[in-house]
């Protein structure tokens, strides 16, 4: 799909123009000239500064009103440092349960077949904190496939996980304050199934919107993992390493773990989960105003296609949006609108996403979401308050 932004659109100027953005980017979702943003009343807090060494570059919804997310509005995310890396020098090195260890340079990866995907990136802690919202978009990412590469290594039968490893590092501290206190330095890490691993749908990505991979977004060379939370996503890949044994570094065992009651047979278990797949959610992203008429539109996403979106304003019903025709597979977000007679005052906008195979994402106080410990993977219905003036 071609990267194109409501600006370049409109100096290009014309009635053609115009309909061939609206057919790449839904009608639904593009601002129009005379239209009004009202900012919501509920905004984020400002970021704490441990929380600001982490994140970077977070956009308010408001102002996500592409269907593709362009590279200067795409949120970053990093634990331990943003690595710059000469891609001149860098290598990829494929190793461990495989016939043919290999090495890449950028150029290599390059040369083989290309592939892209037009996938939504969410954080798996977005919507968790109340300083963290919007940590989300979606862009084409441009790379060639993984599946491929580890085909050709010949990945062995006793094979179990690949560890995807980035050049990123930083110190960790098990057992803190206790006599077997441990400090290690190590990088960041995450793993994968051997039969994940091959979806075909996975690259090595390193081009995103047509530009270059940006080095927050991972340069020279990133996964992407369509369908899965952000975390799984590894940035500045330094070493793919095939095992016979389960990986559990710290994002994937210690931090990143979902907790949460569940009731089996009568009984109430605490279950920890590595966070894995995306979920079916939806936000409202703004309200806008035009010539005294006012519309909600938002986004919906999840590792299958959306059936429908439903709004509900204050405590009235549940009122179907309009989705957008489907832009390719299902893990691009799909835009919404609802026209909404507005009356001057506090209102509350809820929106619910159903999906394909019949997943509705859960309400607050659903059990899935009320029993759930830990801030990761918050699927639930999002409120906005917005103040109508
Ligand atoms: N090497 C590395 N990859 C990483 C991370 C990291 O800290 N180091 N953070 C992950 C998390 S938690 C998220 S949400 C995504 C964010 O990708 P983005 O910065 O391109 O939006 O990258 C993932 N990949
Ligand atoms: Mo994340």
């Amino acid at each position: 799909m071609t990267h194109l932004d409501r600006r370049d659109v409109l100096l290009g100027g014309g009635a053609a123009a115009a309909m061939l953005f609206a057919e790449l980017q839904g009608t639904t979702l593009a601002a129009e000239a005379g239209e009004t943003i009202i900012p919501w009343a509920d905004q984020p807090t400002s970021l704490p500064p441990p929380a600001q060494a982490v994140i970077k570059n977070l956009t308010p919804w408001e102002a996500l009103d592409t269907w593709i997310t362009p590279n200067d509005k795409f949120f970053g995310v990093t634990h331990y440092e943003w690595p710059s890396i000469d891609p001149g020098t860098w290598q990829l090195a494929i190793l461990g349960r495989i016939e043919t260890p290999k090495r890449f340079k950028l150029a290599d990866l390059k040369a083989l077949p290309r592939q892209n995907v037009t996938c939504t990136l969410e954080c798996s802690g977005n919507d968790g904190l109340p300083f963290f919202k919007s940590a989300i978009g979606n862009a084409e990412w441009g790379g060639t496939s993984l599946a491929n590469i580890l085909k050709a290594a010949k990945v062995a039968d006793s094979a179990l996980e690949v560890v995807f490893f980035g050049a990123d590092q930083g110190e960790e501290v098990l057992r803190k304050g206790t006599p077997s206190e441990l400090t290690f330095t190590g990088h960041f890490a995450r793993s994968m199934s051997v039969a994940d691993a091959m979806n075909p749908a996975n690259i090595l990505c390193y081009e995103m919107n047509g530009q270059p991979l940006p080095a927050i977004h991972g340069a020279p060379v990133r996964l992407i993992a369509p369908g899965w939370f952000g975390i799984a996503n590894v940035k500045w890949l330094h070493r793919i390493e095939v095992r016979d044994t389960r990986f559990l570094g710290r994002f994937m065992g210690r931090d990143y773990v979902t907790v949460r009651e569940e009731q089996k047979d009568g009984e109430i278990t605490v279950v920890e989960t590595s966070v894995g797949r995306g979920l079916l959610k939806s936000a409202p992203a703004r309200v806008t105003e035009k010539n005294g008429k006012y519309r909600i539109a938002g986004m919906a996403w999840g590792p299958d296609a959306i059936a429908s979106v439903e709004v509900k304003i204050d405590d009235g019903p549940w009122t179907k949006a309009t989705i957008a025709e489907q832009q390719g597979t299902p893990v691009a977000w799909t835009a919404w609108h609802l026209d909404w007679p507005a009356t001057p005052g506090d209102h509350t906008i809820t929106s619910r996403a159903t999906d394909t195979v019949g997943h509705v994402q859960p309400a607050m106080d659903d059990p899935f979401i009320a029993n759930k410990k830990t801030y990761w993977e918050s699927n639930g219905q999002l409120t906005r308050h917005v103040h109508i003036g």
